[in-house]
């Protein structure tokens, strides 16, 4: 008998020691973090998804999570276009402090890795951290070697693991970059890139339009790539080529490795889609899959990819403890320089849904964008008017994990975790909108200050958009003129000069520390 109660005690100390040895406390504090997932989406307008409105197309995976979680209307991109929006996204700065704009595809790492970004506060709090897909951030200093290691890049501001789209799909260098080294390049055949004067024996759109397989306008009709013509010249880098049908799969395929290579740990995946900007050449499955022709076919795609993800988290069980963000880097343009029929087969969608403008524009329709945010485990299913801008994920995630921020970092970004998570529906009440002028919401009144004399109209012009661009000073009261239609500056002088007033404080001095939003 006592031998017995000895064995059981020898038993339940073995019992107790092991449970003790599993539960390595940094381990569990590791374990509670929530993944976080940021879908972003390029070009996508507020109202291209069914879940806003949208008609042509259907998104249901989308709308899972808009209708499961927590759907935001009056959330902004930080920028109506896609360089200066990624730069404020993971910056937490504006885009104006760094001379921000469109990059071409040679273009230098516009992110100084000196300073603090979104993911490496991340990797501080412990995250494992990706971007997978479009970067259009620049890479190296000003003269990157293509056929060497391109740095820096996202690795040198802080992601673990890249797997980008350097630029755009419609600019050169056509070809992916995986952390530092463009993937499948043949040594001997090395790629050249040239932003302006023409380069290598390459046909391009202008030389041989015959062969095209969508159109394309002057400025995409540089080297043609799989059959499309580009923005720039390149040479070389055959066997690295893309095409274009195959970015969703691919993708798709190193978004759901990361997923599954690092679901222990907590992990932060910035996906970043091609869809859906030009050139719009969904994969063959997915053609004619909507009403619209590809534009509307490549918003299936992306829904597609965003099913896919979502079922990944699913199958390793993260699905619970993943915070998701789906959203987009600026609003909607149809023809962007490719003849693919988004104007023609439009029928009665409309990208912007109420509002004016679309990508390029000083307008709501510039920045207001589909936002969704889903986590069942913290956020219930509502929807929300709180206004958001996405330069504040970077200290609104900083409160999520429970990491600091370094005064000199993230200068423009606040934390409003609470709306981004449904808890409360203030949000912002001065929130900054970045095109070719700076307009400055407060609550439902919006102002849009003048352009500068000969500003350009192309954006009228060329892509049939209200940039939103004027010599006047612009009032508009949103909570009575969703559209922005009637221009209130004349009417209220001393609420003009008090906003006027606030953009020129935000430019000079900054916004954090020390002040309120
Ligand atoms: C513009 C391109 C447009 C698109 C855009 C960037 C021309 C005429 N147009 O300059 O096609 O590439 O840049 O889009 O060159 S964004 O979503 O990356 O901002
Ligand atoms: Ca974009």
């Amino acid at each position: 008998m006592r031998d017995f109660i000895k064995l059981l005690a020898l038993i339940l100390l073995i019992t107790v020691s092991c449970k003790d040895s599993n539960k390595p406390k940094e381990g569990v504090t590791k374990k509670k973090k929530p993944n976080i997932v940021l879908i972003y989406a390029d070009d996508l307008g507020y109202a291209d998804l069914g879940s806003y409105g949208a008609t042509g197309v259907r998104t249901p995976a989308i709308d899972h999570l808009a209708n499961n979680g927590l759907k935001l209307t009056d959330a902004h991109c930080s920028a109506a276009t896609c360089s200066p929006s990624r730069y404020s996204l993971l910056t937490g700065s504006y885009a104006f402090r760094n001379n921000a704009a469109v990059l071409p595809g040679d273009a230098p790492l516009l992110i100084d890795p000196q300073k603090g970004t979104l993911p490496s506060m991340l990797q501080k709090a412990g995250y494992k951290t990706a971007v997978v897909g479009k970067w259009h951030l620049g890479l190296g200093r000003g003269d990157v070697d293509w056929n060497g290691a391109i740095k820096p890049g996202p690795l040198e501001v802080g992601f673990d693991y890249s797997f980008i789209i350097p630029a755009t799909g419609d600019r050169v260098p056509c070809v992916f970059v995986e952390n530092h080294h463009v993937v499948g390049l043949d040594k001997e055949d090395p790629i050249t890139v040239s932003y302006g004067k023409p380069i290598g024996n390459d046909p391009t759109g202008m030389s041989n339009p015959e062969g095209l397989k969508q159109g394309a306008d002057r400025q995409h009709s540089e080297t043609i790539v799989n059959g499309i013509s580009r923005i720039g010249y390149m040479s070389g880098g055959n066997t690295a080529r893309w095409k274009d049908e195959d970015f969703a799969d691919i993708l798709t395929d190193k978004a759901k490795n990361f997923i599954s290579e690092n679901k222990k740990d907590p992990f932060f995946l910035f996906f970043s889609f091609h869809d859906i900007h030009v050139p719009r050449i969904p994969h063959p499955r997915f053609v004619g899959a909507s009403e619209m022709g590809p534009r509307g076919d490549a918003i299936v795609q992306m829904d597609w990819c965003t099913g896919q993800i979502m079922n990944t988290l699913k199958e390793h069980g993260l699905d619970e403890n993943t915070l998701v963000i789906f959203t987009s880097d600026n609003g909607p343009v149809l023809d962007d320089g490719y003849v693919d029929q988004s104007v023609e087969k439009i029928g009665k969608h409309n990208p912007s849904g109420p509002f004016r403008g679309g990508k390029y524009s000083a307008y709501e329709s510039g920045t207001r964008v589909p936002t969704i945010v889903y986590w069942p485990k913290q956020v219930k299913p509502q929807e929300s008017k709180a206004l958001l801008t996405q330069v504040d994920l970077y200290m609104s995630l900083a409160q999520l994990v429970g990491q600091n921020v370094g005064a000199n970092d993230a200068p423009d970004s606040f934390n409003h975790l609470d709306a981004w998570l449904g808890k409360n529906k203030t949000g912002r009440t001065t929130m900054l909108e970045e095109a070719y002028t700076i307009a400055l919401r407060e609550g439902n009144w919006k102002y849009i200050h003048p352009a500068e004399e000969g500003y350009s109209t192309w954006v009228e012009d060329v892509k049939n958009i209200e940039s939103g661009l004027s010599l006047e000073e612009q009032l508009y009261n949103l909570s009575e003129d969703i559209g922005e239609q009637i221009n209130l500056s004349k009417e209220y002088p001393e609420r003009v000069q008090k906003m006027k007033a606030k953009i020129a404080k935000i430019q000079q001095e900054g916004t954090r520390p020390g002040l309120t939003d």
